[in-house]
């Protein structure tokens, strides 16, 4: 199907997907061959090798594409402008590689710390990319850069892992637009029920599939998305290129997946809703930050940019400050029950995390104190379970601090 006017929830379960012509099969075949058979040199079916032409792959490709309205839907490009990778890191990755030696890739202040390490750690020696941090949750520090530093690309996580910032994601396109860079949204925190930067003029869309996406904890994805012809023509030849392409068996449990990713976008957002106005106003907490409340600085510009069908929605990711000091937290982390303490996020059982010793262990300890990355904030994924459950078990950890 490929009705852009169809409801988001519809596109999960039927976004660019066709019934098997041969079987009518209503889920796609695994297709796991590495090779097609050719009847000549050169004439072919239009497969020659799985790393470039893979049905499973396609499948979720569309599907994703649909999700973030890319409106690409010519026969030649199967993937209708949806790119997937063997994760996250991988899609950032072959993204990165649009730009040239030298190039300043202007990037948010906050983000996932394997996105830093990545940028900072690695391109920046072996690609020699110019990374430059701002906070683009104030939009004078991006003008001010975009003037300094005039960069090829800019990256923007909105909301931030951990801290939650929002960033206005239409001013920024324009502003990149207007310099010629390209614009680049990681929307893993999102998920396309909830935003969709290519509507808000946005250039690329990045995921993280391992989190809502694929939403079960049990594979590793990623996927780029964009609706510039010529920005999809560079990205499936860099796809092919480097070839972190996503397999089809975790294609498959992606697109799977993306079929409840419309029901469990509204549980995780209404549970955390709930869960977050729970903790700010319990008396062992210091600081909640979460764009649903209207304590959030950039609460206004989360409701216009994030929301769900129904009405608004926030996503499932809060961060907490507790009162006292990293004991404190550790008692915390330790005494949760049903959340589990682990890395990750965005599946279906609840998660609970220390982002200071755990995923954001490689920023370096300074910009985690400038970004306030202490040594109390505990990050939650709140999954689909009983939020009563959930906020019972979260106020009995309170307690035992
Ligand atoms: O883990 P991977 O699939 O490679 O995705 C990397 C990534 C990219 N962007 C965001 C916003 C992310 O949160 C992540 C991965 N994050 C975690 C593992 C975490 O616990 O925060």
């Amino acid at each position: 199907m490929n009705d852009d006017t169809a409801h988001i929830f519809t596109r999960c379960i039927h976004g660019g997907q066709e019934n098997c012509e041969v079987t009518g099969a209503v889920m796609p075949p695994i297709y796991t061959s590495s090779t097609y058979a050719q009847e000549s040199p050169g004439v072919h079916k239009g497969y020659e090798y799985s790393r470039s032409h893979n049905l499973t792959r396609y499948s979720f490709e569309r599907a994703v594409a649909s999700l973030e309205n890319t409106g690409i839907t010519e026969v030649q490009d199967a993937s209708h402008g949806g790119f997937a990778f063997s994760s996250g890191l991988a899609a950032t990755a072959t993204c990165l590689e649009m730009l040239s030696t030298g190039d300043c890739l202007l990037a948010m202040d906050d983000m996932y710390g394997g996105t830093y390490r990545l940028m900072s750690l690695v391109r920046e020696r072996s690609q020699g990319l110019k990374p430059v941090y701002v906070d683009m949750s104030d939009f004078s520090a991006v003008e001010a850069a975009f003037k300094e530093h005039q960069p090829k690309m800019v990256w923007v996580e909105s909301p931030t892992n951990p801290t939650l910032k929002v960033s206005d994601l239409a001013r920024i396109a324009k502003i990149a637009d207007d310099h010629g860079a390209i614009a680049v949204t990681d929307n893993t925190f999102c998920s396309p029920i909830l935003q969709r930067p290519l509507d808000l003029g946005m250039h690329v869309v990045m995921h993280s599939a391992t989190k809502y996406l694929g939403g079960h904890s049990d594979v590793v994805g990623g996927v780029l998305a964009t609706r510039v012809p010529e920005i999809a023509e560079r990205l499936r030849f860099l796809q092919n290129s480097i070839g972190s392409v996503m397999g089809p068996f975790d294609a498959y449990l992606c697109l799977r997946g993306v079929k409840t990713l419309g029901l469990r976008m509204e549980r995780h957002s209404n549970s955390a809703m709930k869960i977050a106005r729970m903790l700010e106003s319990h008396d062992k907490v210091e600081r909640v930050v979460y764009p649903g409340l209207e304590s959030h600085p950039q609460h206004e510009v989360a409701s216009r940019q994030m929301s769900l069908p129904s009405g608004p929605g926030y996503g499932g990711m809060i961060t907490m400050f507790l009162k006292g000091d990293i004991e404190t937290a550790r008692r915390f982390l330790e005494t949760v029950e049903l959340f589990a303490l682990a890395e990750s996020l965005g599946g279906v059982e609840s998660l609970i995390e220390h982002p200071a010793i755990m995923t954001h262990a490689s920023v370096p300890e300074e910009s985690r104190a400038a970004l306030g990355i202490s040594d109390t904030l505990v990050r939650f994924s709140v999954g689909i379970e009983d939020p009563d459950d959930l906020m019972a078990d979260i106020r009995r950890a309170l307690d035992a601090c």
